[in-house]
């Protein structure tokens, strides 16, 4: 009798960029997959669509029907492919169990009814761990055929903000919940932000999102942290006209990131979301979350920021401050609005913009850094590293990276501070966060579309 084969049923095929990848559907509830994901070709990825459809009850049939969908050589062949490396896997007939138990599903169904041992030798131990990427992304994107990179920043300056360096490896496990970016790409994500009696948006839809993995763990100094830095924005970002989103880590890291980005452009500003001015709190300039801004006045010459969102009240460090002033380093460079004034400005979107433009320029690259205690530490069950109280609400940061991506050209951008160590309650709050990305990288590849090359 022939044996009768399916294709693994959560084996399924996308187009990312200009290249196609086969894919584990398992991988959204296991972390343990049949199919790792990975680059195929497009005949590959023909081959596996018609199977789905010639059979999408995934019903076992005989090798022979398999090769019968395909015409030519060419088609056989990658259908061969498949078999060696076990995607038509084998479905025993299932005897009518007494009782009339429906057959179970997945690997259950598919070899314990010969032998157990064998299953495990012959099917498990071929088995593929997950990879930790954002989204789900494969590894094999090449650094020309994408629009927005994830890297994780996983370093901390201080004990109060230690749970930090869990962010990156945290935010890819909750990105992972959300869904496959191949799906994102091709059919977006619905999202009602902004909408005004207009129509909703569907974001990322055709992004190219690429995890680039972290950078910064390996690094044994500070002067090793901005030279990394570096190395990545000038060989691999600013090249191939990459936008990244990088994920802290606590706020030292925009220090390193925001000093490379002034290598390529001088007249950067920093859009700086933050419930801290992180100007005068530290007196020299240093690798410290209170000070990456005036690190970046003070050493890394830039031009202009604005802090939206401050709430420093009664603060006794005056000193540190006048000093600061006395010098010109603020002079007509840094720009401060309290929280009341951004949730003013927030009420009046388009008055909002044209502020904003008058005040920075339409054509100037902009660094957007957002410090999540701009954020209510309610809103985000205390975990944050030094939360300041009552903030903004999700949708009022949400409507903020709304604005500034359609304002301005954000040629990078970073999400920083986020403390698991502190949460103070018990909630399921990867939704929130993963759409922040969802909505930074959307506002990025826009950006990025924005730019006509000479
Ligand atoms: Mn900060």
């Amino acid at each position: 009798m022939s044996e009768r084969l399916r294709l693994i049923p959560s084996a399924d095929v996308a187009t990312l960029g200009a290249h196609c990848y086969l894919f584990d559907r398992a991988a959204l509830h296991e972390n343990v997959v049949s199919v790792p994901t990975q680059r195929v070709s497009q005949r590959m990825r023909e081959v596996v669509r018609r199977i789905r459809a010639a059979w999408p009850d995934h019903a076992p049939h005989p090798y022979g029907a398999f090769e019968a969908l395909f015409d030519s050589a060419a088609e056989r062949n990658v259908l061969a492919q498949l078999a060696r490396a076990g995607y038509l896997e084998a479905v025993p007939p299932v005897a009518p169990a007494p009782g009339g138990t429906a057959a179970r599903s997945g690997h259950a169904e598919t070899g314990e009814a010969t032998d157990p041992a064998a299953h495990f030798r012959e099917r498990v131990l071929r088995h593929f761990f997950k990879r930790p990427a954002f989204f789900h992304l494969p590894e094999q994107i090449d650094d020309d055929d994408c629009d927005v990179a994830l890297v994780g920043v996983p370093i901390s300056s201080t004990l109060v903000s230690s749970g930090t360096v869990d962010a990156p490896a945290r935010l890819r496990r909750d990105s992972q919940r959300a869904g496959f970016w191949f799906d994102f790409h091709a059919d977006g994500v619905y999202t009602e932000t902004g909408c005004d009696d207009s129509p909703p948006r569907l974001i990322c839809a055709g992004v190219r999102a690429k995890d680039f993995g972290d950078i910064g763990s390996d690094c044994r100094t500070v002067g090793e942290l901005f030279a990394h830095a570096r190395q990545l924005v000038d060989t691999r970002l600013v090249p191939h006209g990459i936008r990244p989103l990088f994920i802290g880590g606590d706020h030292a890291v925009t220090f390193p990131l925001v000093d490379a980005y002034l290598h390529h452009h001088p007249g950067l500003v920093l859009i700086h979301l933050d419930a801290h001015n992180d100007l005068f709190y530290t007196e020299r300039v240093e690798f410290n979350h209170a000070g990456p801004v005036h690190g970046l006045l003070v050493h890394s010459g830039l031009d202009k920021v604005l802090s939206l969102g401050l709430r420093t009240i009664g603060d006794p460090r005056v000193g540190p401050y006048k000093r600061l002033a006395a010098s010109g380093a603020l002079r007509e460079r840094a720009h401060l609005y309290s929280l009341r004034a951004l949730e003013r400005w927030l009420d009046r979107p388009s008055e909002f913009q044209a502020h904003l433009r008058e005040c920075i320029g339409v054509d100037r690259p902009c660094y957007l850094t957002i410090d999540l205690d701009v954020l209510s530490a309610d809103c985000i069950a205390g975990q944050l590293s030094t939360p300041a109280g009552p903030g903004l609400g999700w949708h009022q940061l949400l409507e903020m990276v709304r604005l500034v991506t359609e304002t301005f050209d954000v040629v990078a951008c970073d999400v920083v501070e986020f403390n698991p160590d502190h949460k103070d309650r018990p909630v399921d709050d990867a939704r929130e966060m993963t759409v922040l990305l969802l909505e930074l990288i959307d506002g990025l590849a826009r950006c990025a579309r924005r730019i006509v090359p000479p």
